[in-house]
């Protein structure tokens, strides 16, 4: 058992397009930084509908998935990989419930968000999610390995 080279727990979080359009890209990777959370992949990308189809194909017979995928392909989104101790369930907490009503302050989408449709934020809800998600969103190459100088935690 080599502790060191275990791979840390990372979950795939994007900043929807209303959250960039919005200006709220500095605001939400600012949570996540300061959680303590390290970042290991960042880009701003248009979304493809196939992509937008495969990353929610989970919800396809859903009423609203047309609607879904046409938000989430309406603009640049932000695609982020993070890693850390419990990131997936914590991630999920500091986002906040999926409809921002039910989402409490202090939460992204309690702070930040008014309608389910517009809830500016996704993260992963498993750690296989997690792998899934960033697998499909990064190619390789993309995602960068790196030991913060002042983070012991995260090592
Ligand atoms: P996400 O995957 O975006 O983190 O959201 P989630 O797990 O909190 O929620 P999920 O049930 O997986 O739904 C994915 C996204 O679909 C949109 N949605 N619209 N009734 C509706 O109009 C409706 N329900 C869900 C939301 O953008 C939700 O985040």
């Amino acid at each position: 058992f080599l502790p060191h080279l275990q791979k840390m727990e990372e979950t795939y979080i994007m900043i929807k397009p209303d959250g960039v359009q919005r200006g709220l890209v500095g605001e939400i990777i600012s949570r996540f930084e300061k959680k303590g959370f390290k970042m290991t992949g960042l880009k701003l990308f248009k979304c493809p509908q196939e992509l937008a189809e495969e990353h929610y194909k989970d919800l396809n017979s859903k009423p609203f998935f047309p609607k879904l995928i046409g938000y989430i392909t309406s603009g640049p989104v932000v695609c982020m990989a993070w890693e850390g101790d419990g990131v997936v369930a914590s991630a999920r907490k500091l986002i906040g419930a999926t409809n921002p009503l039910q989402a409490e302050p202090g939460t992204i989408r309690g702070d930040l968000a008014v309608q389910t449709g517009r809830n500016v934020v996704h993260g992963s809800d498993s750690p296989e999610n997690g792998k899934r998600e960033i697998a499909l969103w990064f190619k390789e190459g993309e995602l960068c390995e790196w030991t913060p100088a002042q983070a012991p935690w995260l090592l």
